[in-house]
């Protein structure tokens, strides 16, 4: 099984009249949300600081921009710029989370992996003004961290990833992450599947009678980025009860082959509207595309490919 590419791919690009979105926009959270689209994506400009901006569309795949960012750098722990943001609503209120990278969150220039990386939480009423709650850990090398679109056990759940390793850490008010209430999913394949290298979550979590279906990312040692599934207990998910060996997706076209980083189709989006499953992606840290697929078959694919 495969998902299929939009025949409007890519749908979102650059704006060349933008100074803060004209150099690359990528790595979109989409919802949808009483009839429409809302995506909140990735972009970089002149100064190539990242920015989140927002867009609204009616079917998916026209999207109409807001011209200015809804989430711009505010101080020292995000002032290289806001990155790969991830949207749930739980009651009635929207919850972003995204990647501060910060300049001198170490008080100096960043020096190893985790150096001015904060995985960040973020709340907003109507998508457009956010604000900041905090991060689920610091001073590690921290990212892909995705909410769950719904509590489990009576608390709040979250996917992050400790390189190279996905992670499920809980929560009672989104404002504390304790260690004890962290563990452990899977970590990358021993063999030399696509997955070999690292692995983390992409968007948030689809809840099925089966279970979790979780979209991921992995890459292997020519650091060639794939999609694939697994399915996780729907409440313990911390149990993996299905992990297919077959990826889903992989760069193809050329704008994901090439781009501002070769060989990235990268996703913090997959939503499911009607029957289908729509999994939108960065390609190439350059551009926005949409990949589909059927849930049913999805759900067939992850039961039962080896
Ligand atoms: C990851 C993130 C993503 C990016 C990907 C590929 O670490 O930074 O934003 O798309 O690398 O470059």
């Amino acid at each position: 099984m495969k998902l299929i590419r939009h025949p409007q791919n890519p749908l979102l690009l650059p704006d060349p009249n933008s100074d803060w979105e004209s150099v690359n926009v990528f790595n979109p959270a989409v919802i949808f949300d009483k009839g429409l689209f809302h995506m909140w994506y990735r972009a970089q400009g002149l100064d190539w600081i990242s920015r989140i901006g927002y867009a609204v569309s009616e079917d998916g795949i026209c999207w109409n921009r807001l011209r200015k960012p809804v989430l711009s750098p505010c101080d020292s722990t995000d002032s290289r710029g806001l990155e790969d943001p991830r949207v749930v609503k739980l009651d009635d209120v929207f919850y972003m989370t995204y990647t501060a990278y910060g300049r001198d969150y170490f008080g100096a220039e960043p020096t190893h992996a985790g150096g001015g990386i904060l995985p960040m939480i973020a709340r907003s009423t109507n998508g457009i003004s956010w604000e900041r709650l905090g991060p689920i850990v610091r001073g590690e090398d921290n990212k892909d961290h995705a909410l769950f679109p719904q509590k489990i056990g009576g608390r709040y759940a979250a996917l992050h990833r400790r390189w190279p390793t996905i992670w499920l850490a809980y929560s009672d008010d989104l404002l504390t992450w304790h260690e004890q209430d962290m563990a452990s999913i899977f970590g990358p394949r021993p063999d030399n599947s696509w997955d070999h290298k690292s692995v983390g979550g992409n968007g948030a979590p689809i809840a099925t009678d089966q279970g979790w279906l979780m979209f991921y990312h992995g890459y292997d040692r020519q650091h060639i980025y794939h999609i694939g599934v697994a399915l996780l207990d729907l409440n313990d998910p911390t149990k993996v009860l299905r992990r297919p060996k077959p990826s889903l997706f992989w760069p193809e076209e050329l704008w994901e082959l090439r781009g501002d980083v070769p060989n990235v189709v990268f996703s913090c989006a997959n939503i499911v509207v009607g029957d289908t499953v729509y999994v939108y992606y960065g390609g190439g840290d350059h551009v926005i595309g949409l990949a589909t697929c059927s849930l049913a078959e999805l759900v067939d694919f992850v039961l039962h490919a080896d």
